[in-house]
Order: C-alpha cells, then sequence, then structure tokens
C-alpha cells in the first residue's frame, strides 16, 4: 500500500513501540535529541492518509443535493502547485508524501494559535454537501467533511481591529513542481473578509466523500466557500492570519481586471474573456445549468447590503 503523510524518518509512532528494539532505540533517539528521558510522550501529529475513513456527523441542513460522481471530482482538479492540466493533478499527486502539518492562526487575535490537525478536528467534524462553481464555468457537488471556519476563527479569538482573513498554502518546491516556475507569486493565497469567513457556510474540509481528502482536492485541510467561485477555495492550508486591510491573493494580484477579490458567483457579471451566466455540470458533457447568484445560497446576501457588487466582484 502506498504511505502518504507518512512521518518523517526520525519519528517513531506509539505503536511501534511494542517491540523493545524499537523502544530502546527511541528512548535513545530521545536523548540524543536532548529530550527528557523519563517522558515518552512525543507531540501529537496526525498521520491520517488521504482516502482513510473520516467520521463525521451528516449536517441535515446542507444534504439537498446529488453529489457528482466521486471518481469525477477526484480526477478533475484546479491545483496549480501541481500542474496547470486538471487531468493530470491527480497521477502527480499519485507518489506524493506530505510534510507533518500544523495550521498556524494569526495576526489581530488575542490568542494565536498553531494546531495540530487532530485539534481541529476535535471541534466536530460534520459533511456538508456544497456546490462548486469554478469561473471556467464548470461545476460539481461534493459532500466535504469538516468543520465550520467560524470554529476555528473563535478559538483564536480576533480583535476588534481584525477585519479580513488571509489564507496561505504550504510552500515546497520539492513537493510542488509548479512552484519551481516563478511565473505565478507562490504561495497560493487568498482571503475573506471576517463577516464571510464567519458565515455558517464557510467550511474548512478534511475530507470529502466521507474518507481523508485525497491531495488533489487540497490534503490535508482546504477552504470551502460555496457561494464564491472555486478559486477563493485555498487548499491545503498551512496559516491563516487576521488582518486589518484586504489581503493580496494570488489571482487578483495576476489578473486584477479578470480575478476579483470578493469572486462572488454572478450570473449577471460576466469573465472579460467568457459569460458566466451558465455552467456545464460536471459528469453530463452535455448539460448546462443557468448560473445562480451566488452559487444558489441566497443567504449570504446580507454580507454585501450597500456594496455594488459590479465594482466589487
Ligand atoms: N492552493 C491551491 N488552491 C486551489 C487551487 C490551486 O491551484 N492551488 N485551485 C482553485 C480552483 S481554481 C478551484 S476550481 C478549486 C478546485 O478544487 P477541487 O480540485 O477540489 O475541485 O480549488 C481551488 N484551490
Ligand atoms: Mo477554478
Amino acid at each position: 500500500m502506498m504511505k502518504q503523510f507518512s512521518p518523517p524518518s526520525w519519528f517513531l509512532p506509539d505503536s511501534a513501540a511494542t517491540d523493545e528494539s524499537l523502544y530502546f532505540n527511541r528512548r535513545a533517539l530521545l536523548k540524543a535529541a536532548g529530550l527528557a528521558t523519563t517522558s515518552l510522550a512525543l507531540p501529537s501529529l496526525s498521520f491520517a492518509q488521504p482516502g482513510d475513513p473520516l467520521a463525521s456527523k451528516t449536517n441535515p441542513k446542507f444534504q439537498q443535493l446529488e453529489p457528482t460522481a466521486e471518481k469525477l471530482t477526484t480526477s478533475y482538479n484546479n491545483f496549480y502547485e501541481f500542474s496547470t492540466q486538471k487531468q493530470e493533478v491527480k497521477e502527480l499527486c499519485a507518489g506524493v508524501t506530505l510534510p507533518p502539518w500544523q495550521v498556524e492562526i494569526t495576526g489581530l487575535a488575542q490568542k494565536p494559535l498553531t494546531l495540530d490537525l487532530d485539534q481541529i478536528k476535535a471541534l466536530g467534524l460534520e459533511q456538508r454537501v456544497y456546490r462548486l462553481r469554478c469561473v471556467e464555468a464548470w461545476s460539481m457537488i461534493v459532500p466535504w467533511d469538516g468543520v465550520p471556519l467560524a470554529k476555528l476563527i473563535q478559538l483564536a479569538n480576533p480583535t476588534s481591529k481584525a477585519k479580513y482573513v488571509a489564507f496561505v498554502s504550504l510552500e515546497d518546491k520539492k513537493l510542488f513542481p509548479g512552484q519551481r516556475t516563478s511565473y505565478y507569486p507562490w504561495p497560493y493565497a487568498e482571503g475573506l473578509t471576517l463577516p464571510e469567513a464567519m458565515h455558517e457556510l464557510s467550511f474548512l474540509a478534511f475530507g470529502c466523500y466521507g474518507k481523508e481528502l485525497p491531495i488533489q482536492n487540497g490534503a490535508p485541510l482546504r477552504l470551502v466557500v460555496p457561494w464564491k467561485y472555486g478559486f477563493k477555495s485555498i487548499k491545503s492550508i498551512v496559516r491563516i492570519t487576521l488582518t486589518d486591510h484586504q489581503p493580496a491573493t494570488l489571482w487578483n494580484q495576476i489578473q486584477p481586471k479578470e480575478y476579483g477579490f470578493y469572486a462572488n458567483v454572478n450570473p449577471a457579471i460576466d469573465h472579460p474573456r467568457w459569460s458566466q451566466s451558465s455552467e456545464r455540470v460536471l459528469g453530463s458533457w452535455f448539460q448546462r445549468r443557468p448560473t445562480e447568484l451566488f452559487n444558489g445560497y441566497p443567504e449570504v446576501a446580507p454580507l454585501y447590503r450597500g456594496l455594488d457588487l459590479k465594482h466589487n466582484f
């Protein structure tokens, strides 16, 4: 079996300690590292592998849609760290091992935090079926397993100066072939206003279809903002920063006229190079559906009261 998320060679998990020779090696390792030999406690790192079962509670509020076939949503991926070719991303991810992972929540917070994946998961995993609409005018429906983003942000306790939330993906040229080209301003970065981030719909996914995320879908954790174009739903997040100014985002930096900061799905505002009035439904090559304002999530409209959506696209 392919081992992904496998621990670095210096780390011996507890299960290995049943073997006596390993047990002593481990103590020797700890001693060599200058760590207390009386305590065998090691930092808790999550070694869940992509595809491992992920227990989450069905959230009945978000179960109305029929998911797209898993085979499709896990093999047609925009993940420029690997490739700009959607059909080859999965293959490029196949042999990849991600490093041990933590997420830093920093910036304008009373309680900045660095958390292990398990600590975030412990906030309560639920499954929600959401629409995902790419700015390229195709769409799909995915059952995500994760935690509401608001729960994590609340833990950090934003100060009254915090107005925006910035997200950054892992930067690692060894891991991500796409980052060896300097065409894009790596690492991938995205942002939301604080009220958007605190909205009930904003979600941090650790899995999809009841299993740990495949790497191509943004393992080990990614943002899901279903009323915005897919590029806002940043993958493989390592840092979340509370800030007082609108953060720079990757697509907005490259093409500000084509990719706005808000990027709310809107059939009335065309992309400069193509119409956004309808979308291709993934899984049915000929089926198109009319694009819905906010991707069919009208409950977010109050977030934009008094805002000119044409200007703030
Ligand atoms: N780090 C990172 N996140 C990313 C992207 C990317 O290239 N890199 N692509 C975005 C785009 S354009 C889309 S449509 C979605 C696709 O998510 P999916 O592969 O799970 O369908 O991820 C978004 N998140
Ligand atoms: Mo996209």
